[in-house]
């Protein structure tokens, strides 16, 4: 209850400041250490929605932190709701997606005896979050909310996390409020973009790889008018698609796991490689292989909003700390030359993905997990979001989906499971009207697979195609390689999929042949509720150009080296 005499609570002040800083979502499970900051809630315009599991609440906040460049915001209770949300935590963390998590603590006078549930923050988040503190007074609450919103976004954006004791979230101050804070672009000097000229210039065969964070609509419209200008073929980095329009002339492929081997040797080929926002990590590095460390074998630029982020693995020819967004919008000041030495060279990349994502590959079983996807991509309303988690699913999603615009393909780079519901969840808590997607693995969806609950309670239609093979498939893929034919944990014994459905209150269907999921597909549509449309999918098809049987075989003769398939 709010009172009169310009006092409020800590709780009250805290999310006072969430709704100034253009919070409009909160996700959590609630807990009695911060009844005081969930009362605040009444009345304020800032929606909460309550889950199941604080994983899936984490990265819920995390995947709305992803899409819109603003810190997705998520309270969890002490101790145990703590540790749980850390898998969103980290995913905030390798993604570079802004997050503010909300924990809440022992009372200030039994801090340090371990009392119920206590952990020490800072301790425990020190290495994952961007910043963990804890706020002892509440009259500082709108100067470390302030801080929080800064660092989450600023720079390399990343996790903050704030610890809350339970006695400060009910302690009454009169405090005025920060004023609302905007995300600080950080722009490129007229310096870099001249020696970026000259070398663009100067090239033969470049090529431009987008990646990371701090994008927007309108600074991958600016990239593609860049890459039309300049006839460059651009590549997105691993779960990164949503940065360049698939159908794009410029677009040159998804360089993640078993990327196209003809834009591999592109890359290899490249003279000058542009690397805006990324961080050309493990995937998208092929296991570090694609680039000599530290020095590049081609001319590298690497633009990227974090400062620390510039030579820590790579030593760029040209460093450019900027951010995306500012760094796109400064390219419309480039002039191309006047004869494009590599004219046609975007043409050509685009033919290669194009012949490449263009048919589903023959696999065994009924159900064609590319076929599913090219269906998708060519029924799906043009403002549709696929979201997805982790597991060999995926290769078909990455290979044979067709993004096309900003936030249309959200995942974790972090290659975390469990991901692709809470984020659906989320992208439907956003966007109401428009069609979610979830694509699934049977191991990858129960990990959070609980709160479909949450779809069921707020009304959120969303649709999880669940790829079931009944295995742990990414792990006896490598299972089989390393060890052929001893296979130990990675077996599964499902639920029935669509009675967990229909239990939930939910929609469920199973498709055992790819020419059902149109049907199975409007159904659930026609159902207004959140569905599962389970895909039986045969365990023997591992990737979209590999069998259990044959990894086996190979690594049974001893052929041994690497069979071209990666981790999740
Ligand atoms: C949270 C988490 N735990 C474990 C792993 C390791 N891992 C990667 S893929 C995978 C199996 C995925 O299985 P499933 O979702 O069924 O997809 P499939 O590979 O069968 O298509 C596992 C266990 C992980 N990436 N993330
Ligand atoms: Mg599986």
């Amino acid at each position: 209850m709010r009172s009169n005499d310009g006092t409020r609570t800590g709780g009250e002040i805290l999310v006072d400041q969430l709704a100034i800083h253009g919070a409009r979502h909160a996700f959590c499970v609630p807990g009695e250490s911060y009844l005081a900051a969930l009362d605040a809630f009444h009345d304020r315009d800032v929606a909460l929605t309550v889950c199941r599991h604080e994983s899936a609440a984490a990265i819920m906040a995390e995947a709305v932190g992803k899409v819109t460049g603003r810190p997705g915001i998520c309270f969890v209770t002490r101790g145990p709701g703590a540790t749980n949300a850390s898998a969103g935590i980290h995913i905030a963390r390798q993604d570079s997606s802004p997050m503010i998590v909300f924990v809440g603590q022992v009372a200030r006078g039994m801090r340090g005896r371990e009392a119920f549930q206590e952990l020490d923050y800072r301790a425990v988040f020190g290495s994952i979050a961007k910043w963990a503190t804890e706020i002892d007074d509440p009259a500082r609450i709108p100067e470390i909310v302030s801080r929080a919103f800064h660092t989450a976004c600023n720079g390399r954006p990343g996790p903050v996390v704030i610890a809350l004791p339970e006695d400060m979230l009910s302690e009454r101050v009169a405090v005025p409020d920060a004023s609302a804070f905007e995300p600080v672009e950080i722009w490129p000097g007229l310096s870099d973009m001249s020696r970026l000229q000259k070398l663009l210039w100067a090239a033969r065969r470049p090529l431009l790889l987008a990646g990371g964070s701090r994008w927007s609509a309108q600074a991958c419209a600016a990239l593609a008018r860049f890459a039309e200008r300049f006839q460059l073929p651009v590549a997105t980095t691993f779960r990164r698609g949503h940065l360049f329009d698939a159908l794009h002339p410029c677009f040159a492929g998804d360089l993640g796991i078993a990327p196209n081997a003809k834009l591999l040797a592109r890359v290899h080929q490249a003279d000058l490689v542009l690397l805006v926002g990324g961080r050309l990590s493990e995937m998208s590095s092929q296991s570090y292989t694609l680039f000599d460390i530290p020095e590049p074998q081609a001319k590298l630029v690497h633009v990227h909003p974090g400062a620390e982020e510039l030579g820590r693995v790579y030593h760029a020819h040209l460093p450019i700390n900027a951010s995306p967004i500012a760094f796109c919008s400064a390219l419309e000041g480039l002039q191309p030359p006047n004869e494009i030495a590599w004219r046609g060279e975007s043409d050509a990349a685009h033919a290669d993905y194009l012949a490449f994502s263009e048919q589903a590959t023959p696999v065994p079983g009924d159900v064609n997990l590319g076929a599913v996807m090219v269906w998708l991509r060519e029924n799906l309303p043009e403002d549709a979001i696929l979201t997805q988690g982790a597991g060999n699913f995926s290769g078909w999603v990455h290979r044979f989906y067709r993004v096309r615009h900003y936030g249309g393909l959200v995942g974790a780079t972090s290659g975390s499971m469990g991901y692709g519901l809470p984020a659906a969840l989320a992208m439907q808590t956003l966007y109401r009207d428009r069609t979610v997607v979830c694509v699934a693995g049977d191991g990858d969806f129960l990990m959070t697979g609980q709160d479909f609950a949450t779809a069921v309670q707020h009304d959120l239609p969303l649709i999880v195609l669940l790829a079931d093979n009944g295995i742990y498939g990414t792990i006896r893929m490598h299972q089989e390689r390393e060890y052929p034919g001893r296979v130990i944990a990675t077996a599964l014994h499902n639920p029935d999929f669509v009675a967990y459905a229909q239990a939930f209150g939910g929609f469920g269907v199973s498709v055992e042949k790819t020419a059902d999921l149109p049907a199975a597909f409007a159904a659930a549509r026609k159902s207004g509720k959140p569905s599962i449309i389970r895909l039986k999918i045969d365990p023997e098809a591992i990737t979209p150009t590999a069998t259990l049987a044959g990894i086996r075989a190979k690594a049974l003769a001893g052929a041994g080296g690497p069979s071209g398939t990666h981790r999740s």
